[in-house]
């Protein structure tokens, strides 16, 4: 049997990462899979990035890990770019540099947002009426190739498993650090895990058969959220403590 953690969207908080490490340890878990986005923001990116370069896992690159090696003149639509980079030094610039887009572990293939790209969403579509979960057809065109038996993928935030006729299974972990978040492209949309818990997910292969755990865990939000007010993003605070993007 083959047991593998995968996490994503780490997005710098540092404690919803070290509860969520704990509990893959408590669990005799040695295989880590991180599928990127693991700093930027405004909670710790620096002691983040620390604890990342020095955990043993298999680690890619997201979208908002390339878009802190962009110049700044390139960077305008990341508005915690300053902040985040600003934290960063060069050693650490470089090591996110050097990650791959996406892995192949055994038989699970690991990639940010599709295959062939880390900012789009694979397991979810917007729309101008919202958010809903991408048709089989969509999927399929995304994995076109990748014959995998899993397929791992981060970026939206959103926790779910979604299985392919032909067998195959997609799984997002959810994010450990950042449970909600809006966005404007490609429509003003908005992402809400529903709680404020860190997310993960654990993979575990039994002969032929994979399973899979969601897990949503506590920890002390309320130290993250005051971190992102500190830092001037009240917005980030309240998705960290609620889950939530808005308060309604
Ligand atoms: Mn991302």
């Amino acid at each position: 049997m083959t047991t593998i953690a995968v996490i994503a969207d780490i997005h710098g908080n540092l404690w919803a990462l070290e509860a969520v490490l704990d509990d893959i340890k408590s669990r005799g878990i040695t295989t880590i899979i991180n599928l990127g986005d693991h700093v930027y923001g405004p909670i710790a990116p620096a002691a983040t990035i620390e604890r990342v370069m020095s955990t043993p896992m298999i680690n890619i690159s997201g979208n908002e890990d390339r878009c802190l090696l962009l110049p700044p003149e390139q960077a305008g639509e990341f508005s915690s770019y300053h902040l985040t980079r600003s934290q960063l030094n060069p050693e650490q610039l470089t090591w996110l540099e050097s990650l791959p887009k996406t892995a192949i572990v055994g038989d699970i293939f690991c990639c940010h947002g599709t295959p062939d790209s880390d900012s789009t969403y694979m397991l979810e579509t917007v729309t101008e009426h919202g958010v809903s979960l991408t048709s089989t057809e969509r999927i399929r065109t995304y994995l076109k190739g990748i014959s995998y038996p899993v397929i791992l993928c981060g970026h939206t935030h959103i926790p779910r498993t979604v299985w392919l006729p032909d067998g195959r299974l997609v799984m997002n972990p959810g994010s450990v650090g950042v449970p909600a978040y809006d966005d404007i492209t490609p429509y003003p949309h908005i992402m809400e895990a529903g709680s404020p818990h860190a997310r993960y997910a654990i993979l575990e292969k039994n002969g032929t058969d994979w399973n899979v755990e969601h897990i949503a865990l506590k920890y002390d939000w309320s130290q993250a959220a005051a971190a992102c007010r500190q830092n001037g993003r009240n917005d980030w605070a309240y998705w960290v403590e609620t889950g939530r993007a808005y308060d309604d």
